[in-house]
């Protein structure tokens, strides 16, 4: 016990962490449990990737993909279906266990393990045209919430052109601190707004850490404010919380206007030892891994715990901003 304390006094994140933990276990909570698990396996296998964003968005991505989405797994590229973006193409594994989870053909736990390898379905940094649940290439910051951005502009045309019995589908976007940094981002969050986009909806993974460690260290903005300026609804929620997250949603859904939910999640949320922990930067365990002789095992069991330097708990964020459009 005393142990586990002085761990929990190096990390404040694990108490945040084990609070969440002991939240009744629901199927959801299994689902996403299942998504973390799947996210250290292969990275771990591949010794390359990131865990930590999957982990990290394993709750919110289950209540979307479980509650929201429409989709049929038997035929990916049904032409009515929701559109799903991974702009934060790094934590690919997110999409690849979602696709697994969900049945889709061609995404058995054998293309799982062959995570980042050339030609795999489950190449990494999701790539179009290697399995017919991926709905686009994503990888470089940004370009996903474009993408985006432009599919729910098609969707309005070929909606206004067809009408709403053909065509009646929304864009959901999983993007990350860094997504919403990058000036392409900037561009078309604002013509969307302009355009009142409102089947578009944009889940930030909040996680207040980039690769260079806090963000603190680089931005100051007020994400959810320079989007309301844009004429965006934005929310904020806690990103372990699946009933708040689903109410989140639902207002989306109702929204005349684009939605940015912001999302507070622990990177890395589940290990035992060292969600959102600095010398884990950006998550990438296996760059850090010295002894190479060092047998892989999970992520989990890899390191010491001291061997973690956490960076202190997230920073206090506001509850949703008084008067922030709905
Ligand atoms: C335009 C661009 N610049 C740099 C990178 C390399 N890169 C991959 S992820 C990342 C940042 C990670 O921070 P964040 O977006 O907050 O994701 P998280 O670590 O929280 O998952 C960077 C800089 C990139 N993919 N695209
Ligand atoms: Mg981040």
């Amino acid at each position: 016990m005393a142990a586990i304390d002085a761990l929990n006094a190096d990390n404040p994140a694990l108490v945040a962490q084990a609070e969440i933990l002991a939240r009744p276990v629901t199927k959801e909570r299994r689902m996403a449990d299942a998504i973390r698990a799947l996210a250290i396996d292969a990275v771990e296998a591949a010794k390359s990737g990131h865990p930590g964003m999957p982990m990290g968005m394993a709750d919110v991505a289950t209540v979307l993909w479980s509650r929201f989405l429409k989709f049929d797994a038997a035929d990916p590229r049904w032409a009515d279906r929701d559109r799903f973006v991974l702009s934060a193409g790094h934590g690919s594994m997110l999409l690849y266990a979602l696709l697994h989870l969900t049945g889709q053909a061609g995404m058995g736990i054998e293309e799982l393990k062959k995570f980042r390898q050339l030609h795999s379905p489950a190449a990494g940094h999701p790539e179009f045209g290697e399995h017919p649940g991926i709905e686009t290439t994503s990888g470089p910051l940004g370009q996903g919430i474009a993408t985006a951005v432009g599919m729910a502009l098609a969707e309005r045309m070929l909606a206004a052109r067809f009408g709403k019995s053909l065509v009646d589908h929304r864009t959901w976007v999983i993007a990350s601190d860094g997504d919403l940094m990058e000036g392409i981002s900037h561009e078309a969050g604002s013509l969307a707004g302009h355009l009142k986009l409102d089947r578009l909806t944009v889940l930030w993974d909040d996680n207040a850490i980039s690769i260079d460690g806090d963000t603190s260290v680089s931005t100051s903005e007020d994400v959810l404010k320079r989007f309301a300026a844009y004429g965006w609804a934005v929310r904020r929620v806690d990103g372990h919380d699946h009933a708040a997250i689903a109410a989140a949603l639902s207002m989306a859904m109702r929204s005349k206007k684009p939605t940015m939910i912001a999302c507070r999640t622990i990177i890395g949320f589940g290990a035992p030892t060292k969600p959102r922990a600095a010398t884990d930067r950006h998550w990438v365990p296996w760059r850090r891994r010295r002894p190479r002789r060092r047998s892989a095992g999970t992520m989990a069991r890899s390191r010491s715990p001291k061997a973690s330097r956490p960076i202190g708990p997230l920073p206090a964020r506001a509850a949703n901003p008084p008067g922030a459009p709905g």
